[in-house]
């Protein structure tokens, strides 16, 4: 029985329906701090509101539920943490303190995401080791490296089965992200199919790690499923599926949408975070421990984002 917390997120909207199919509706129980009555997560099964800073609410829900998982995912990304970086720490922290809190005092089964942003610009930055020098110069990357070395705290000192993964940017047509450096991933397909022209943020050569989402949500039920014996690192895995840059994504776009055209007008925070981030990372540790195997390169997702966009889109029109 799966508590989940940010489900209204880029990530939790779709694991939510994910898990509600698999494990069955009753087995979920979907929480954020907000709750639009009309959303398909709120409608769709069981929903709390839940504030992360709040551990009594968190420790009664997930007892009234009888938990046995607790996938974390309330968080600030990384480009809206910078604007308020105090604020981002105490939600990425203290939220995170709670939720390993419960699943000590409750003996949960326990995820939450690191990402790419736990790497820092003295950080290798081609084939980017499992185990490195993390220097992060962002205040979202110091929540992410200080949350992996309290997930394996967690494991270590109290025995809690943490797992975590450093997801790269996620690119989704269901939920737009909460304000990450890798949003212009997300934003230039929505640009492509509503305007026919994008303007870009980061430099045509901005190299990051990218995974559609259908891959990440497999990562982390394949994660948490695995037997432990097979696991010799936990918080986090580097896991990716490809990297690009902008001038790759507009020609994969242009294959598929030979009008489409994109300008730059480089965001200097933006380009920033995203030249102190690794450019590809080696994901040798995930293959070996947990079979981790993506599915979607770049074409795939270019292919499958604008049908299942425009099918969105137009129907939202
Ligand atoms: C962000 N999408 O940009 C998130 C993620 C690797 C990127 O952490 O902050």
């Amino acid at each position: 029985r799966i508590m989940i917390t940010g489900c209204l997120g880029q990530i939790g909207s779709e694991l939510v329906d994910r898990l509600r199919r698999e494990k069955g509706v009753d087995n979920v129980l979907a929480t954020d701090i907000r709750k639009p009555e009309d959303h398909r997560i709120v409608k769709g099964g069981k929903f709390e509101v839940l504030d992360v800073l709040d551990e009594e609410r968190m420790y009664e829900l997930a007892k009234e539920f009888e938990a046995d998982t607790m996938i974390h995912l309330a968080s600030l990304l990384s480009s809206v943490a910078e604007d308020k970086p105090q604020i981002a720490w105490h939600i990425n922290m203290s939220g995170l303190m709670n939720a390993l809190e419960v699943a000590r005092k409750l003996d949960l089964q326990f995820f939450t995401p690191s990402s790419i942003g736990a790497f820092g610009p003295e950080t290798p930055k081609v084939s980017t080791p499992q185990d490195t020098l993390q220097r992060p110069k962002t205040m979202y990357g110091i929540t992410k490296v200080a949350g992996e070395l309290l997930c394996d705290y967690y494991h270590d000192k109290f025995g809690v089965d943490t797992r975590g993964v450093r997801f790269p940017g996620l690119i989704s047509y269901d939920t737009l992200p909460g304000g990450g450096t890798t949003d212009y991933a997300v934003e230039i397909y929505y640009e492509a199919l509503k305007a026919g022209k994008y303007v870009c943020p980061l430099g045509e050569d901005t190299a990051m790690d990218m995974m559609y989402m259908p891959d990440a949500i497999n990562a982390i039920i394949k994660l948490m499923e695995i037997p432990e014996d097979r696991l010799v690192h936990r918080n986090a895995f580097n896991i990716s599926a490809m990297s690009f840059t902008p001038k790759d994504i507009l020609a994969s776009i242009q294959q598929e949408m030979p009008e489409f055209t994109m300008t730059y007008e480089v965001n200097p925070k933006l380009q920033g975070i995203a030249d102190s981030w690794p450019d590809s990372l080696d994901c040798d540790a995930a293959a070996k421990e947990w079979d981790f195997k993506p599915e979607y390169g770049l074409e795939e997702m270019t292919k499958d984002m604008l049908v299942k966009l425009k099918a969105k889109l137009f129907v939202e029109a």
